[in-house]
């Protein structure tokens, strides 16, 4: 459990990484609140990163970061980035139900605690990310409608 939690530590600073890389590319494109909310999740996906490496060290659990490697996407228009985010975190759920499954047979109850808050987390993450997809397909081609939408996602506040 203690090397799957310390594997998941990276699968999170990538994630990090990624949404970071594509805030960025998003910024070059003048849709700063996409950029925003991408740097916002970037921000978050820090906070799970550390909410596993702070739950190792309360468990006296050796922590053993790995490295990291650059964000590569071939994703262009708002719409692929986007799509690319929810495939991404379609594949965070995955491994969270990995470590869960392996907690149960595992017995450890602890991690099993702590991952029930990431699965009800990947739920919300998974539905941002279909919530925003929708909004570009009804966008369709249309700049100005784009504008409104990249507007709300400037909104996005950090998360306690
Ligand atoms: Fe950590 O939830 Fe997204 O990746």
């Amino acid at each position: 459990m203690r090397s799957a939690i310390n594997a998941q530590i990276r699968e999170e600073l990538d994630s990090a990484y990624l949404y970071l890389g594509l805030s960025a590319y998003m910024d070059g494109l003048n849709l700063r609140g996409c950029a925003h909310w991408l740097r916002m999740q970037w921000q978050e996906e820090i906070q799970h990163a550390l909410k596993f490496l702070d739950f190792l060290l309360q468990r006296n659990c050796e922590v053993e970061l790995k490295a990291l490697a650059a964000p590569a996407f071939s994703a262009k228009t708002p719409l692929e980035i986007f799509e690319l985010v929810l495939a991404h975190e379609c594949h965070i759920t995955a491994c969270i139900h990995e470590l869960y499954a392996l907690a149960v047979v595992e017995h450890d109850y602890a991690s099993q605690t702590l991952l029930q808050w990431f699965i009800t987390e990947q739920l919300e993450e998974e539905q941002s990310a279909r919530d925003i997809i929708d909004d570009l397909r009804l966008a369709g081609d249309s700049g100005a409608s784009l504008l409104l939408l990249d507007r709300e996602l400037a909104a996005r506040q950090a998360e306690d």
